[in-house]
């Protein structure tokens, strides 16, 4: 009896030794990821989201993210895509963390190792396509531009070595023209059995988001260089992007992202364009870090 309750004292002095070694441990970790300083995440970003210009649809869902995610100590900031991709770069050279309005297709995510942060409320939508919008009657002034315009529909992929050529340092007319002259079965496809005009002018709209110039370079070089259109290509804003194609100043636009990211404009002048339907399917926006940020979901931005 006795030899045995030294033992069951030996027993449980061990376990004591060992829960205190555990705590001890544990103390230790504590302090270390303490000693270390780790800041959230949004501190070390400033509590700044990277936007661009502000007629994007993108900037209206971030602000509804921003709400909707409680995220009220952050700020979105405004700028342009190309300065967007800017701070992307800088920070990602300097392996900074960093988080910004971001979309598929876009040459960024073949450059950079990147990751959309998951989005629970779907505040950026699901299946979201680029459509080609019409002004009306353009159908029956010039049937061949319209027609051309109706077959348009490409892929991502595609698209892709378009914006790539840009950012390596093409001139985007030079980059769309290579890639009609390399894939001329995609082009006789669009373009098959239509009457080419004779030099009649052709207005399309377009902002300088990279995905919109590769389209809208492409579709110019077809129209004029294949269909004998004279093509002005105008960059706007998104705003007068829409209300050109709805008044009529302008014929057509390959650049109306929806349902979601364009659906204010779309509401507002789907009586006064004709939607030619998607160009490309499976496109996509949300934010985007670099993939070494080991945040994964806009709900983490909360921290
Ligand atoms: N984008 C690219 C646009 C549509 C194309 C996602 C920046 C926008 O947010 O309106």
């Amino acid at each position: 009896m006795r030899k045995q309750s030294k033992w069951m004292l030996l027993l449980g002095l061990a376990g004591v030794l060992t829960l205190s070694a555990c705590n001890t441990s544990g103390g230790a970790d504590n302090k270390a990821s303490g000693g270390n300083g780790a800041e959230s995440f949004g501190k070390q970003v400033k509590h700044e989201i990277i936007g661009i210009d502000p007629g994007a649809g993108i900037m209206k869902a971030t602000s509804k993210a921003i709400e909707e995610y409680g995220l009220s100590d952050w700020k979105l900031v405004e700028g342009s895509s190309a300065a967007m991709t800017a701070t992307l770069a800088k920070d990602i050279k300097a392996k900074k963390p960093v988080v910004i309005t971001g979309w598929t297709p876009h040459w960024m995510f073949s450059k950079y190792d990147l990751k959309y942060l998951d989005d629970p409320k779907k505040v950026y939508g699901e299946a979201e396509e680029i459509h080609t919008i019409a002004r009306q009657g353009l159908k029956d002034d010039e049937p061949t531009a319209y027609q051309f315009l109706d077959r348009f529909e490409w892929t991502s992929d595609e698209m892709g070595e378009i914006m790539t050529a840009i950012e390596e340092g093409a001139k985007p007319e030079d980059a769309a023209k290579k890639w009609a002259d390399d894939h001329p079965d995609r082009v006789n496809e669009w373009i098959k059995d239509l009457k080419p005009v004779n030099g009649k002018p052709l207005k399309l709209s377009y902002v300088a988001w990279d995905s919109e110039i590769a389209s809208t370079n492409l579709l110019q070089y077809v129209l004029q260089d294949k269909l004998g259109y004279k093509v002005t290509a105008l960059q706007v804003e998104a705003g007068p992007m829409w209300t050109g194609v709805a008044n009529g100043d302008v014929d057509a636009s390959a650049a109306a992202w929806l349902p979601l990211t364009h659906a204010d404009y779309m509401e507002k002048y789907k009586d006064k364009v004709d939607d030619l339907g998607p160009n490309m399917t499976g496109v996509k926006t949300g934010l985007v870090v670099p993939s070494y940020v080991d945040i994964n979901s806009i709900e983490d931005l909360k921290k």
